[in-house]
């Protein structure tokens, strides 16, 4: 095993995490996740192709605005770029071997620190491409996504893509397009665009319609180079409404969907749903899931959870079985998600400081979501939820109300039932009843 990790081992004394059920009293075990369990037709390692985010585990040190890091990990010791860089994948790839998870996801400077030049970063990465392409092939780990940190040079303050100085927007370009090609060699199965600084401070700087211009150019002009290259997978667009701007141009799913279409790129574009995000956008997961189904574009999660009391990113590891368990509904309905996977996109807190926490965060991560998919199927195959629901919109299924589905009245004949003054029974939407049910099954 120590190949696949190198040299050395980090995290001495923690052997691969098991499924042990739910009676289990050992804290490095998974008590609900049983990779190969199958839930509804599919076993939970194929429904959710867990993956670790490289860079909130492997990418920081517990520093925050307020004071310096605290998470002295030994892979965060060396100085040198590369050697940093192969320490960093040494300490991911025992660790992912040690989950038993099959993925991780990056950004092209998560694997190495950015050169001083363009030409500097495109070596880096490319030596960097080989080095993890071997750990992937002795481990048999995969690429869910890769993607590019077009937010956090200072060259992007303005944005990216979006900026009103050509000159950054090519720069973008030309490091999307390396990003692409790192992500195209190890095999990735998705890309990603999150637009941190796609957006605005202030409209009173902004020419908003230029700028969208510009940003759908630029995606179709990445896709078609990505395509050139032979990549058949998606490409994923992950909505966020602020932070770190005020005004980020894909706010939520429903904005961007629409953005999809105005640009003609929504066959080949999916969505990226963060739960935090979809807290940050007022909105339920659960909501952002269905609106992206409905749409035929849900693509990918990044799970991780917000503080209902702090209005920013706090990504922190899912908990919340209930608000996991109504997402699991959309994800069941839905037939789950299309090329996509299950991302941790969530860091440990500054003074969690232990080895073994980053073990602790995951496997309560992937508990959470594996008890709320066994219990939303549960309800989908036990429970009046589905029939109770269906029946709400049965006047719809016979007589007028079916014609009306199926385009055969116009709204003279609509005038004319409304005429004919029957007495309307009020119906009750029961949500009582159907939030009884999730507690009964979880
Ligand atoms: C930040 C985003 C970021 C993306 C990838 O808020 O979630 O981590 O997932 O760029
Ligand atoms: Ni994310």
């Amino acid at each position: 095993m120590s190949d696949v990790w190198g040299d050395k081992e980090y995290y001495k004394g923690i052997g691969k995490i098991n499924y042990e059920g739910k009676d289990s009293d050992n804290p490095l075990a998974f008590r609900y996740y049983n990779p190969d369990q199958v839930v509804a037709g599919k076993t939970m390692r194929e429904h959710f192709k867990f993956a670790i985010s490289y860079w909130p585990s492997f990418g920081g040190n517990g520093s925050d605005l307020f004071g310096q890091g605290t998470h002295q990990f030994a892979w965060n010791e060396f100085r040198e770029p590369i050697q940093a860089a192969k320490k960093r994948a040494d300490a991911a790839f025992e660790f992912i071997s040690k989950m038993g998870f099959d993925y991780f996801c990056f950004h092209d400077y998560d694997l190495v620190q950015e050169g001083q030049s363009f030409t500097q970063s495109e070596l880096r990465l490319s030596t960097m491409t080989t080095y993890l392409k071997e750990k992937m092939d002795s481990s048999g780990i995969k690429v869910l996504w890769g993607t590019a940190n077009c937010f956090s040079n200072p060259r992007y303050m303005n944005g990216a893509a979006t900026n009103p100085d050509f000159k950054v927007l090519a720069r973008a370009a030309g490091q999307v397009k390396l990003a692409m090609d790192a992500t195209i060699a190890l095999d990735g199965e998705n890309y990603i665009f999150w637009g941190g600084r796609e957006g605005y401070m202030t409209l009173l700087n902004t020419d908003m319609k230029r700028e969208l211009d510009h940003l759908g150019k630029f995606l179709a002009q990445a896709r078609d180079y990505a395509r050139e290259q032979g990549f058949k997978g998606n490409f994923l667009i992950e909505p966020k409404p602020m932070e770190p701007l005020k005004h980020q141009y894909d706010f939520d799913c429903a904005t961007t969907i629409g953005f999809l279409r105005e640009y003609g790129l929504e066959k080949d574009f999916k969505l990226n749903i963060e739960v935090n995000h979809a807290t940050l956008a007022q909105h339920t997961f659960a909501h952002e899931l269905e609106v992206a189904s409905k749409a035929g574009m849900l693509g990918s999660i990044d799970a991780n959870r917000g503080d209902y009391h702090n209005g920013w990113d706090t990504s922190q590891f899912p908990n919340n079985v209930y608000e996991v368990t109504e997402a699991m509904l959309v994800f069941l309905k839905a037939g789950g998600i299309q090329g996509g996977g299950v991302n941790f996109d969530a860091k440990i807190r500054r003074n969690s400081t232990d080895i073994e926490d980053i073990f602790l965060a995951h496997i309560g991560g992937a508990d959470t979501f594996a008890r709320a998919l066994l219990t939303a199927d549960k309800i989908i195959t036990s429970s009046p939820y589905e029939s109770l629901r269906q029946q709400r919109y049965s006047s719809f299924d016979t007589g007028k109300g079916k014609e009306f589905e199926e385009g055969k009245l116009n709204f003279k004949d609509l005038y004319a039932i409304a005429q004919e003054n029957e007495e309307i029974e009020l119906k009750s939407g029961k949500q009582e009843l159907f939030e009884n049910i999730i507690n009964r099954y979880l």
